[in-house]
């Protein structure tokens, strides 16, 4: 899978999971310096209620070069219904929101740009992908807590989203910067080189519980607090 890298040398902002949250990731956006790079961490599409939007945006910072809009397993998924290859994955596709919102038509026109997007992207010290990396570095675009369990920090911070919490938080070498925009929380972007993360509200759900799903990590790998080193 493709990966992308630094050029840069400037500082960096790692925006977690938009999930369809057009209004919230324009307003992050309009928070953020215009010379920093922006590194949306997957999961753009699906769930919230602007996901034409969300993804129109994430597509011009990667065509102004200001953004790179890393791979999740939602566009992965998408990809996959679109390749027809399994009655799952069409099903999964036909279900999902963003073929809701965009319809057929429209999710075949982006799945030239979708699967073009890299898996991760590597900064100075740190390195950003959707959910984490296997034991032989592979990444692994669903994985969680035998990730958080066994990463031994040799790629330095590895910053992620795909699980949503109430804070960017840290935990080992692990930054975990979905905050639940689409779950009633907010949408975050982490500045590896600082440590200081800016946030907006996301979009509220009407009929939703409104709490994020906070995945239960077994035996006590629960992400702590951010901590910035
Ligand atoms: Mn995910």
């Amino acid at each position: 899978m493709p990966a992308s890298e630094s050029t840069s040398g400037g500082r960096h902002w790692v925006i977690g999971d938009v999930h369809g949250c057009g209004e919230a990731l324009r307003l992050l956006i309009g928070l953020l310096p215009r010379e920093d790079r922006l590194i949306l961490c997957g999961d753009v599409i699906n769930r919230g209620p602007r996901i034409p939007m969300a993804m129109e945006l994430a597509w011009h910072l990667v065509r102004q070069g200001r953004g790179v809009w890393l791979m999740g397993n939602h566009e992965r998924d998408l990809l996959q219904g679109l390749d027809g290859r399994s009655t799952e994955a069409v099903w999964r596709l036909r279900s999902s929101r963003t073929y809701q919102q965009l319809g057929e038509t429209h999710c075949r026109a982006w799945a030239p740009r979708l699967a073009q997007l890299p898996t991760t992207y590597r900064g100075d010290g740190w390195m950003a992908t959707h959910a984490g990396l296997e034991d032989d570095d592979t990444v692994n675009l669903s994985v969680r807590a035998p990730f958080w369990r066994h990463y031994d920090g040799r790629h330095g911070d590895v910053i992620i989203g795909h699980t949503p919490g109430p804070a960017v938080r840290r935990m080992g070498s692990i930054v975990f910067v979905d905050t639940g925009a689409c779950y009633g929380g907010q949408l975050s972007a982490y500045c590896p080189e600082t440590g200081e993360v800016r946030s907006v509200p996301g979009a509220a759900r009407p009929g939703h519980a409104g709490r994020p799903r906070i995945l239960q990590a077994t035996s006590g790998a629960s992400p702590a607090a951010l901590v910035p080193r």
